[in-house]
């Protein structure tokens, strides 16, 4: 990336960054004009020299690893026998090389998850690599992680959770210096890192030493993220930190960058980079969409995982997303001016497993060959305004290769057009645009327009640009495009233009085959029959349609937990599991998140087939395959024993593995 110039907001200073700014470009190419007018001055809240590099990298990959990839889980509750976590052929080359292969730019690997595992050495607690087979207690994850990001040329980034179900000071001060500790070790051992994640997820219960209690804290207090960040900032300055905030007086202390607001990668749309540091929560609406007129500039970056879960399952190496489905969530998330990180789980063995790499392949593949052209890159540019007149701010700055340079319009004139003259007819079915974002977001509205059979005709349009704005239009064939700024409170600074042809989708399967039993998940069958239930009609948990469920508050009154329904299936199955479908409404009254499972012959005796709980339902409220020692059995109970908010059950759909 190009270096980038300081902006003063004092009218007087300006004066010296404009001729920072000629100084930098004409020092670059020795063709660039100088500039002959000053530039605009800034417009809001601005990134840092870190965001910037940030918001260069696009897309970047998710390394959750650790004892949940051997017990099954997604949330471990801490009691976890480190032996547990032994990868028979682990291999960091293999998961740098899977992520280069899919376009990512960097990697963040889970260093410690909710159960207190951590993959590194640390001299914080026992409970860590050291105890575990793996190199007979001498390993390091984090260390051979970051080398083999450091030799592919990827950027490296730690994901280290505060919240902690291992560590008996858990809620207390004890932890507080513990986990200052690990990411002082962190962030001084291990080189470089781009970013470090701080993950806000709290269940509150955890086995804590061996106390099995509930602790409650409050992340923008407890953690002392104040000293953190000054930890982090001593020891990597270059490092953008996600999360982490911290409240201050009535403000709270945003860091460098934010959840999109969804588990599926998505972020909104408009996606603001700005947001407000007077709130004291935030709802998902808010982390979707940032707030325009925020007064802090902290990006959205949305995350996914290429499978259902966090961590790997068996039981969804057949549901790999596909490079399709994966190109449409970086179109909802890059495409939409945020980053993307997106998760890739190695296996026991230690790797990621062949279905994810082939889809990572296909999909990295699928995106160098729709950016590898710009039929935009020859074309003739024509503004209704150029600042100044002076050619350093002309249109002709949107296709030349520099990310910095813009077409930036007089100080009033914030609606200008710009029409590009095609080299020929071109064909193409995508559309990129960027801001200079370093003098702010500016646009609030933008459309684009294709000269077809003699007339203008729209074809895409977006509410704000920022760092990168993607569209995905209909296949179409002109030779000459329009931009229109429709909207933005300033004159505008456009600094990129691109027209593309995106390759269609070859059908895509998981090459290595999956037991069929497994992924079909059985749901309810006609047969199947509530036979009882502790309150209310339970059919709505087996009748396959997810949008309805059992709910045991009844009009007036809770029905308090625990509550319980016996289904008949009406014949003897032998069963390998069950899926518990949580209410998918976005309420989270009564979504169970404990439970006991029971199987039975005779609708007399029962055998309980599995008890736990499902870890990460307020973020990811997926279905839940939870597998089990096979059991005969023609009856099962579901105990719901307890809900993530108010006291009562609702179940969407429970379904059984064979
Ligand atoms: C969540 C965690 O609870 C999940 O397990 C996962 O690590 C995800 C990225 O963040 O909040």
């Amino acid at each position: 990336m190009r270096s980038t110039y300081s902006w003063f907001p004092i009218l007087g200073i300006l004066l010296t960054a404009f001729f920072q700014l000629s100084k930098v470009r004409g020092a670059e190419t020795a063709s660039d004009p100088a500039p002959i007018v000053a530039p605009p001055p800034p417009y809001g809240p601005l990134p840092t020299e870190r965001q910037l590099r940030w918001h260069e990298l696009g897309q970047y990959a998710f390394v959750h690893f650790g004892v949940d990839t051997f017990t099954d889980r997604e949330w471990g509750f801490g009691d976890e026998d480190p032996k547990l976590f032994n990868p028979s052929s682990f291999d960091a080359n293999q998961i740098v090389a899977a992520a280069k292969a899919g376009g990512l730019n960097g990697l963040i690997l889970v260093a410690k998850h909710h159960d207190g595992l951590c993959l590194w050495p640390t001299k914080s607690t026992m409970h860590n690599i050291s105890a575990t087979p793996y190199k007979n207690g001498k390993g390091d994850i984090v260390k051979e992680m970051s080398e083999a990001c450091r030799e592919a040329g990827i950027k490296f980034g730690v994901y280290v959770s505060p919240w902690d179900r291992n560590n008996p000071e858990y809620g207390r001060p004890g932890y507080v210096a513990v986990y200052h500790q690990q990411i002082t070790e962190l962030t001084t051992n291990y080189g470089p890192i781009f970013e470090m994640w701080f993950d806000g997820a709290n269940g509150g219960t955890g086995y804590y030493g061996g106390k099995r209690d509930s602790r409650a804290i409050d992340y923008n207090t407890y953690y002392g993220f104040k000293a953190i960040r000054a930890i982090i900032r001593r020891n990597q300055p270059n490092c953008v930190i996600w999360g982490g905030f911290y409240s201050e007086g009535d403000r709270t202390c945003l860091a460098d960058c934010h959840w999109g607001g969804s588990e599926g990668g998505d972020v909104g749309n408009p996606c603001w980079d700005t947001i407000s540091t007077a709130h004291h929560s935030y709802s998902i609406a808010d982390w979707s969409t940032g707030l325009r007129g925020g007064d802090v500039w902290c990006p959205a970056e949305g995350d996914v995982s290429i499978r259902p879960g966090w961590f790997w399952h068996e039981s969804q190496n057949g549901s790999v997303k596909s490079p399709e489905t994966l190109m449409n969530i970086y179109l909802n998330c890059v495409g939409r001016g945020a980053n993307l990180i997106v998760n890739l789980p190695p296996d026991r063995r230690g790797l990621i497993h062949e279905n994810d790499v082939s889809s990572l392949e296909a999909y990295g593949e699928h995106l160098s060959q729709t950016f590898a052209l710009n039929l935009a890159k020859d074309a003739k540019a024509r503004a209704s305004n150029v600042r100044g007149n002076d050619p350093f701010y002309g249109p002709a700055r949107l296709l030349d290769d520099d990310r910095w340079s813009a077409w930036i319009t007089d100080d009033a004139v914030h609606t200008p057009e710009v029409v590009l003259e095609l080299n020929g007819e071109k064909t193409f079915n995508m559309i990129r645009l960027r801001e200079d974002i370093r003098l702010g977001q500016r646009i609030e509205g933008v459309a684009v327009d294709a000269f077809e059979d003699g007339e203008w005709k729209e074809i895409a349009s977006a509410p704000c640009v920022g760092a990168i704005r993607l569209f995905r239009v209909p296949r179409t064939t002109a030779s000459k495009v329009r931009v229109r700024i429709i909207k933005s409170p300033v004159c505008t600074a456009l600094s990129d233009f691109g027209l593309f042809l995106e390759p269609e989708f070859e059908t895509w399967l998981p090459p290595v085959g999956t037991d069929p039993k497994i992924l079909a998940a059985a749901t309810a069958e006609a047969k199947w029959k509530v036979v009882s239930a502790s309150f209310g009609d339970a059919k709505a948990a087996i009748d396959g349609n997810p949008a309805t469920f059992w709910n045991t508050h009844g009009p007036v009154v809770e029905h308090t937990l625990p509550q319980e329904f016996v289904v008949d299936m009406g014949e003897e199955k032998t069963l390998k599991g069950f899926t518990y479908l949580p209410r998918q409404d976005h309420n989270f009254h009564g979504m169970v998140d404990q439970y006991t499972f029971q199987v039975s012959q005779d609708g007399k005796t029962w055998t309980t087939a599995s008890e736990g709980e499902f870890g990460n339902l307020r973020a990811n409220p997926l279905e839940q395959v939870v597998p089990f020692a096979s059991a005969k059995a023609r009856y099962f109970k579901f105990i719901a024993k307890h809900a993530l908010e108010m006291n009562h059950a609702v179940v969407a759909e429970i379904g059984v593995v064979e």
